[in-house]
């Protein structure tokens, strides 16, 4: 990719909503993203392969579990905070911000949200520094939209329990040492347990041929009759409101995230408008490309202000899921058109590793699907404002 040029748009001055250590958290992310991610990303997602050795910048960054106490190895920070990292890592890539996604909120935040003391003293500093690695065990071959009707189960067998079943398109599977599996008891009421690696009878076999966040790894998680000692179970949550909890945390941050891939496009289209010439003059010139131009600075600046708005109200413990909902689809939707507007303003040149526009568009194609698919998210909002469930 050529020399990252990258400046943050910020048409109405949202930067004066941010405290200073808000911008700085921010400032220090991005540039570690600007030395570290930008120069050999594409690289890694031409060949499809995770890059492992941003594990430790990315806990350095404390990008693991920002807002989990300190006591525990997270930041402690508010969540205004939590949502700009995630900008500024998807604004890199959005298979490295999955990664954080995943060990941050779909991990350490169950362990320390439904754990007990123990749990949360031996795996969150471990999580939280990178030495460990956790992905999150929800969605199975059968049941990804409509997880209640998952199959995976465990059965009582004395100081331990029986897991059988299978999960799949697990980030991180490949290399996690824990995996958080969702799964039912012998009631069919859902729990949450901590899988780790080398228990007898688990594996993680890695999904391969993906043309999106080819620089994330996928895999399965196999339960064959795997013994999970009962101390392994999250003793604080049952029913499916446990993982649907850690999805909304997780969520808030892509919508965060998705917006950071978005102004990264952007970005991109207008150096590219006001250098390329074309007819004698800058194609920035032209009315079609300043149409499409205005209409990505309109949309973006219109999702900055909705995420903070929801970033206030989660740090006030207010936002509703279905707020979490609103956001994650509306940012994931601008940053998909804005890319793939980004894309033609680039001509040719934008379907190359030259620009980070296809790499954004394709990863943003996983990022329109996972942690709740873009129509879900809209008959989330829908029951939300009829009052009328539209599963059921
Ligand atoms: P429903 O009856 O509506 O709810 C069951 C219980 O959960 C509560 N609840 C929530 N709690 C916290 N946060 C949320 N977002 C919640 N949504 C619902 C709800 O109040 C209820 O509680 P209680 O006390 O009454 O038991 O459940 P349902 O079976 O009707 O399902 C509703 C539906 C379809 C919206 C839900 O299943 C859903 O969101 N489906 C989408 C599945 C999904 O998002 N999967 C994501 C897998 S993980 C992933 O993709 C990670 S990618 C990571 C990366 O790489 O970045
Ligand atoms: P389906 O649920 O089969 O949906 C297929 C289509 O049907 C979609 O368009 C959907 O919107 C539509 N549909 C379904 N139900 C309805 C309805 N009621 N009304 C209208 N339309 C409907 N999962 C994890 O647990 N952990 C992970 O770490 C994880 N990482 C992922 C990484 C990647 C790269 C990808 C692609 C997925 C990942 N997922 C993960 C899984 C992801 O959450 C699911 O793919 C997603 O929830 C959708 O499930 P599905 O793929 O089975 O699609």
């Amino acid at each position: 990719m050529a020399t990252d040029r990258y400046q943050q748009p910020d048409y109405y001055q949202v930067d004066e909503l941010l405290t200073d250590e808000q911008k700085l958290i921010r400032d220090t992310v991005r540039a570690w993203v600007k030395k570290e991610v930008s120069p050999i990303i594409e690289e890694y997602a031409q060949r499809a392969e995770f890059p492992k050795q941003l594990i430790k910048g990315l806990a350095e960054q404390g990008c693991f579990g920002p807002t989990i106490p300190v006591e525990y190895g997270g930041g402690g920070l508010d969540h205004i905070s939590y949502g700009l990292m995630m900008q500024e890592i998807e604004r890199g890539d959005s298979g490295v911000r999955s990664t954080a996604s995943v060990q941050g909120s779909l991990v350490m935040y169950p362990i320390y949200a439904y754990g007990s003391e123990a749990q949360r003293k031996k795996y969150l500093p471990k999580l939280a520094s990178g030495e460990w690695m956790g992905c999150f065990g929800l969605t199975e071959p059968d049941h990804g939209s409509n997880p209640s009707d998952m199959i995976t189960n465990f059965k009582d067998a004395g100081d331990h329990v029986v897991l059988n079943g299978a999960k799949m398109w697990i980030s991180n599977s490949p290399f996690a040492d824990i995996a958080v599996v969702w799964a039912k008891d012998e009631a069919g009421v859902i729990k949450g347990l901590i899988v780790e690696r080398g228990m007898k009878g688990f594996t993680t076999p890695e999904t391969h041929g993906k043309w999106s966040l080819r620089a994330s790894a996928t895999g399965e998680l196999v339960f064959d009759n795997v013994q999970v000692p009962k101390e392994n179970i999250l003793p604080n949550v049952k029913g499916l409101k446990g993982p649907l909890g850690c999805l909304s945390k997780a969520r808030y941050g892509i919508a965060w995230g998705a917006l950071g891939a978005a102004m990264d496009c952007y970005d991109s289209a207008l150096r590219y408008s006001q250098e390329r010439i074309q007819f004698g003059r800058p194609i920035g010139g032209f009315q079609l490309t300043q149409k499409k131009l205005a209409e990505m600075i309109t949309e973006i600046t219109k999702a900055q202000l909705l995420v903070w708005r929801l970033g206030v109200l989660m740090n006030e413990d207010r936002a509703t899921p279905a707020q979490i909902s609103m956001a994650k689809r509306n940012s994931v939707e601008i940053a998909l058109n804005i890319a793939r507007e980004a894309r033609q303003i680039h001509g040719g040149m934008g379907i190359t590793g030259e620009y980070p526009i296809m790499r954004h568009m394709m990863n943003l194609e996983s990022v329109v699907t996972y942690e709740g698919t873009h129509d879900i998210h809209l008959l989330i909002t829908g029951m939300d404002v009829t009052g009328l469930n539209a599963f059921k």
